[in-house]
């Protein structure tokens, strides 16, 4: 046990710590969650893929946007899994950046036509690339509910026309650094979801996670064809398991879901370490 060291908040899948210096350690654990429950069975190694991709993707961002790393001891029982960072005072917004046609955008534009307040040429499908990168904000939901789209009016009466635009700005350039990164390496970034917070000096920096199949979806590029849903680096075999007839699960049904079988949880831990193998070009093991 390290001494000092508080709990402050738990997330579905990740865990908030304070150290005795104030320093917050974001914790990544092995649960993963589908049809917004946490499910019982853990994907081994998951925390520690996504935090190791998330620590490749900072240091690649740097030159557009300071973070929130700093240096500082990483307790033991955490090692792998736990970023230290400087506590912001966070931007109440999901910055959310969209390079392709699907999820809620898809939704939007069926409706609308219009996604973020961009109108769209008729025609697109589920996986279609954008014309260009749109930014698409949310508003930061409570636990247990759903983020809400905010428009360009909302975003400015939160947090000022200022904060607003280099929200966009900062949204865009890493999801495009992120596009062409991936891009050299066969990998598409449909979009990506990013926090930013101020910190002591008034510095805008990139917090959270950054560019993981749990804040982007990450699809290859050799078999992508809009028109249907996409193969994709995440939890596609959990969702499609736990809704086929061997599960015996009604995901409308209020239960929880069932315990995942072994294979199921081999094939999902294969996937994280092919997203964090394909983008880095690095053996996971
Ligand atoms: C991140 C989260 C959860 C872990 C707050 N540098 C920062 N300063 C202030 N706050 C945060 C950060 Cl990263 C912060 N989160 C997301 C939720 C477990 C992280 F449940 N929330």
């Amino acid at each position: 046990m390290t001494p000092g060291l508080r709990h402050v908040y738990s997330g579905k899948v990740r865990e908030l710590y304070r150290t005795a210096d104030d320093v917050l350690l974001l914790v990544a654990t092995d649960r993963i969650s589908a049809f917004d429950y946490v499910l019982e069975t853990p994907i081994p190694e998951k925390g520690k893929i996504l935090t190791q991709l998330s620590l490749w993707w900072f240091s690649r961002l740097a030159d557009i946007v300071p973070n929130h790393l700093v240096e500082a001891p990483i307790p033991a029982e955490f090692a792998g899994r736990a970023m230290a960072c400087r506590p912001l005072s966070m931007v109440p917004v999901e910055c959310v950046a969209r390079g392709y046609l699907t999820g809620t955008g898809l939704a939007d534009y069926r409706r609308d036509g219009v996604v973020a307040g961009v109108e769209l040429p008729p025609g697109l499908s589920d996986g279609s690339q954008l014309p260009g990168p749109i930014f698409d904000p949310d508003t930061k939901a409570p636990q247990g509910e759903h983020d809400q789209n905010l428009t360009g009016a909302e975003l400015t009466a939160l947090v000022g026309a200022d904060v607003a635009a280099e929200l966009a700005r900062i949204t865009l350039a890493v999801y495009q650094r992120g596009a062409d990164l991936a891009a050299g390496r066969g990998i598409i970034v449909a979009d990506t979801k990013i926090e930013l917070g101020f910190d002591d000096s008034g510095v805008l920096r990139l917090a959270d996670e950054v560019l993981t199949p749990d804040s982007s979806r990450f699809w290859p590029a050799d078999s992508w064809q809009p028109g249907r849903s996409q193969v994709s680096y995440d939890k596609q075999f959990v969702r499609d398991w736990l809704t086929s007839p061997e599960a015996g699960w009604d995901s409308h049904s209020g239960a929880p879901p069932p315990p995942l079988p072994d294979e199921i949880v081999e094939q999902t831990r294969q996937t994280y370490v092919a997203a964090y193998e394909g983008i880095t070009g690095l053996r996971w093991s």
